[in-house]
């Protein structure tokens, strides 16, 4: 059986992290059998990093890489889709994975009101003793990646601008249908959907979850996904 090596769940969610839901959902849809085996730490992990999948050949890393295997099994995440639904798919993938997520980091590992939710959700197996100082420095190279990347060098006025404006493409498309590409979930709602379930759901009000929260048409497409694929 096909197991998912996954951070474990967390407010609320399948798992406090939006690609291991994401790897989550591929798996369901595939119909392949499947088990989830939870994991705090994900160090000696092929790129120390969650999602990884262990299929009867090897560890397998990545969300991206795990679709991929899925599909050479036999799975269609964009069945019936054009060219161009599969294009702005994409694009709409990589909106998520690679600009809205760096924004839930920085609600959640940025804001001192989350962060102690966040180290004792985490950073259970680290001995209450030092689990203070060792978190704390795992806290500070995150936040140092964060400024790597950018997104930590915009004030919050900014961010919550960048965020608006993705948060309106994302409406435009579900304006039309239920899901991003119409009548059934596909690719990009694995992506997109577990993206604002993980900004709703951050352990304390910000303006990100308020903004999620108030938006009726987000909370039920974000539900409406959780309620098709079911997971166990
Ligand atoms: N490109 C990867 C991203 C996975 C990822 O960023 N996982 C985060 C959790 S949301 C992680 O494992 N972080 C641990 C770390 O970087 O130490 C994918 O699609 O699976």
């Amino acid at each position: 059986m096909l197991t998912l090596l996954t951070f474990p769940s967390a407010f609320g969610q399948f798992s406090a992290s939006p690609f291991c839901v994401k790897a989550a959902y591929m798996l369901q849809l595939s119909k392949q059998p499947w088990q989830r085996s939870d994991l705090l730490d994900p160090r000696k992990m092929p790129h120390r990093k969650l999602p990884v999948l262990r299929t009867p050949e090897r560890l397998m890393p990545d969300s991206d890489a795990i679709r991929s295997w899925l599909e050479a099994q036999g799975a269609e995440f964009d069945a019936g889709l054009s060219d161009v639904q599969k294009g702005q798919s994409r694009a709409l993938i990589r909106m998520a994975e690679d600009h809205l997520y760096f924004h839930i980091v920085m609600d959640r590992w940025g804001n001192d009101e989350v962060w102690p939710v966040l180290r004792d959700t985490f950073f259970t197996t680290i001995p209450t003793l030092i689990r203070k100082p060792v978190s704390n420095s795992i806290r500070k190279s995150v936040l140092k990646g964060l400024d790597m990347q950018g997104v930590s060098r915009f004030s919050e006025t900014e961010r919550l601008d960048r965020v608006e404006r993705d948060l309106q493409a994302i409406s435009a498309f579900l304006w039309q249908s239920p899901f991003l590409m119409g009548e059934a979930p596909t690719s990009a709602d694995l992506s997109v959907g577990p993206m604002l379930a993980a900004m709703r759901a951050t352990p304390a009000e910000t303006p990100l979850t308020r903004r999620i929260d108030g938006d009726k048409m987000l909370c039920d497409y974000i539900d409406r996904i959780d309620q098709t694929i079911r997971l166990p």
